[in-house]
């Protein structure tokens, strides 16, 4: 085992006794919600996790361990300090640890810490990818190369539109990442159930997306997939409304010259002020739904 990472007790009997485990980030509470609902939302989805027969494994660095499984203190913690935590990408996992310091794991740096781990399920709300305007800024998340490199399937709701959803999957289409669309043929934007583009594989059975891991595996590919759920019904927003929400929190950020790493949390920050509250809500029920289905593909495979 890997002389930083630190699994917690229930996640290392739960992977000692080949039990469902799934990994879920720490971005999404310390960058990605509002305290108390980021820890509201944290400890549920570790909840619905056990209650779809899988082990939740919440990953941080904590003092410098890349920690697998983390207590309800620690996620405490880390939705009270909120943006003062870190936001740990890749590159960030190194200095984090040489220093003995805290971070709030995005989609990429999870990733990395659920492989070493073995684990090889992951479920977010969104994950991130080429940006509006990348071809001037080359802004491209370290998510994406990740997906490309680690060997974790990541069930996500799509990636929301401040990204260019087209650029995004040919970016993914270049780097050899299955898009999969659970129940769908299109790619859902995250608030809602449709974007205009297509996934590469329809899959309507956890089973069915069990076995193209599996075979990924076999074949000794080391790169992830992408699960993208849709949104529940009831809960999708009205694509005017959240476009309209989009276009003005692009705007603001142009203006302020918000660049680099605080980008998305200023964004989804953004999003959330415009929208009233409404997409936290809608936002919280996406992350649910896709705890159920990595849940219930850890346990398929
Ligand atoms: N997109 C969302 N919600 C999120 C994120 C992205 O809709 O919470 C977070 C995830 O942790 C993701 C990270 O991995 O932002 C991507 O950041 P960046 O674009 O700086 O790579
Ligand atoms: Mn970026």
């Amino acid at each position: 085992m890997n002389m930083h990472l630190q699994i917690s007790p229930k996640v290392q009997k739960a992977l000692d006794e080949g039990r469902p485990v799934i990994a879920l980030e720490s971005t999404i509470i310390s960058h990605g919600m509002p305290y108390p609902q980021n820890v509201e939302t944290a400890l549920l989805c570790e909840r619905t996790a056990r209650e779809n027969g899988a082990e939740p494994a919440t990953i941080a660095v904590i003092g410098g361990k890349l920690c697998a499984g983390l207590t309800e203190e620690q996620i405490e913690y880390l939705g009270k300090a909120g943006t003062s935590v870190a936001k740990a990408s890749r590159r960030d996992l190194p200095v984090l640890v040489a220093r003995g310091a805290d971070g709030a794991t995005t989609v990429a740096a999870t990733m990395i810490i659920a492989a070493m781990a073995g684990i090889r399920v992951f479920a977010t709300g969104g994950v991130g990818g080429v940006h509006r305007g990348a071809e001037t800024t080359m802004d491209i998340s370290a998510d994406m190369d990740e997906l490309a490199n680690t060997p974790v399937a990541v069930v996500c709701a799509g990636a929301k539109s401040i990204l260019d959803l087209g650029l995004t999957l040919e970016y993914l289409e270049t780097k050899g990442v299955p898009v999969v669309g659970f129940g769908t043929d299109e790619l859902p934007a995250f608030y809602t159930r449709e974007s205009g583009f297509s996934v590469d594989y329809r899959m309507d059975k956890p089973e069915e997306v069990a076995a193209a891991i599996r075979a990924q595996r076999e074949m000794g590919y080391h790169g992830g997939m992408l699960i993208t759920n849709p949104i529940p019904e009831e809960y999708s927003m009205d694509k005017s409304r959240i476009d309209a929400a989009i276009e003005q929190a692009l705007r603001e950020a142009d203006e302020q010259g918000v660049k680099g790493k605080k980008i998305t949390p200023f964004l989804l920050a953004r999003i959330k002020d415009l929208t009233g509250g409404d997409s936290l809500a809608s936002n919280i029920q996406l992350v649910l739904n896709n705890v159920r289905l990595a849940s219930k593909i850890a346990a398929a495979l």
